[in-house]
């Protein structure tokens, strides 16, 4: 039942948090603030993509140019008919670099989106006749107990995008571990943003375009599309600094004029100047991120990198 193509699985116990409850709560606190992971409505999903084809973000390009460049050597350390994990899979893009040089037995794609998962893997399964599908519905940030796939050798994780920097070094720390022992002694190819000049960081998340504050601003957007709340998006101004001894970007929406917004019939009231945490970026150097792996249960077993230092594909394997 479960490897038949496109039955979305919910995994047990994962459900995503209500996005009212975690705004509420965050725009409560004193140093407001709203979790990055509500950026990706299918709005924010588009900007996002838009963002990936600026010219000033480089990530998306060179971690893509890595995954074509290095995909047989990936596919040695993987070893033949393996299981590939994937942590927060959204459009199944990257995954094709690998498939056709991995020839995995099997692939599970994690996303929270079930909709979503299941039209992207409906389109996979097309492509990859021979290949067993199994979408599972969950937070991948969750303690996931994945059953094994029957005929598959090793499970390999993948764990694309320089989403690892978008958590703390403790809770990163955390989510490898729990990805460690997901992949049941099987190794992760993750992707990992490097720390470099402040200036190209700046402009990766300051682009000339605005599509990262209009990307940061649809937060607002879509508190007002789906919880009825009164934000007027452009009272915020953008802010995303890069803070070179926490070596990271982060982002803010700062209010321009002093002024309050109506969610679910709570008043919050904003000064002016007064800024609204909406996501950190963490950039790692290749040691500090061995040590962070380190730290998780894993080896740096192997990494890749361009020319320009600018993105890291790691592999890590289970101590
Ligand atoms: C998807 C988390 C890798 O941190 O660069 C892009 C999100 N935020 N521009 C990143 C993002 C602003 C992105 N990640």
């Amino acid at each position: 039942m479960m490897e038949t193509p496109c039955t979305v699985v919910p995994l047990a116990g994962t459900r995503d948090d209500d996005f009212a409850q975690c705004l509420l709560h965050g725009l409560s606190r004193p140093q407001k603030e709203i979790p990055c992971k509500y950026f990706y409505d299918e709005e924010g999903s588009r900007l996002y993509e838009a963002i990936c084809e600026l010219p000033e973000y480089y990530q998306t390009r060179t971690e893509t140019m890595l995954l074509a460049r290095h995909a047989p050597e990936i596919a040695r350390r993987i070893g033949p008919q393996p299981e590939i994990v994937e942590f927060g899979a959204g459009a199944l893009k990257k995954v094709r670099l690998l498939l056709d040089v991995v020839r995995p037995r099997g692939y599970t794609p994690i996303d929270i989106s079930g909709d979503y998962l299941m039209g992207v893997t409906q389109t996979l399964a097309a492509e990859y006749p021979g290949l067993t599908l199994r979408p599972l519905v969950a937070d991948f940030t969750a303690a996931l107990a994945i059953p094994p796939l029957p005929g598959a050798h090793a499970r390999a994780g993948f764990f694309p995008g320089g989403t690892i920097g978008n958590f703390r070094p403790e809770a990163a720390t955390g989510l490898l571990r729990r990805m460690r022992a997901s992949l049941n002694g099987g190794g992760l190819l993750i992707g990992v943003d490097l720390v470099k000049d402040p200036a190209r960081l700046h402009a990766a998340y300051n682009d000339a375009a605005g599509v990262t504050a209009a990307f940061n601003k649809n937060l607002l957007a879509r508190a007002n599309r789906e919880l009825g709340a009164d934000f007027v998006p452009d009272a915020f101004a953008h802010y995303a600094p890069y803070n070179p001894t926490a070596r990271r970007v982060e982002m803010y929406l700062v209010s321009q004029t002093r002024q309050s917004v109506t969610l679910r019939g709570r008043r919050f009231d904003f000064a002016a100047g007064e800024a609204v945490h909406t996501e950190d970026s963490h950039k790692y150097t290749p040691d500090s991120f061995a040590e962070l792996a380190l730290n998780a249960g894993w080896r740096l077993a192997a990494q890749w990198r361009d020319a320009d230092d600018l993105f890291m594909l790691a592999w890590l394997e289970a101590l």
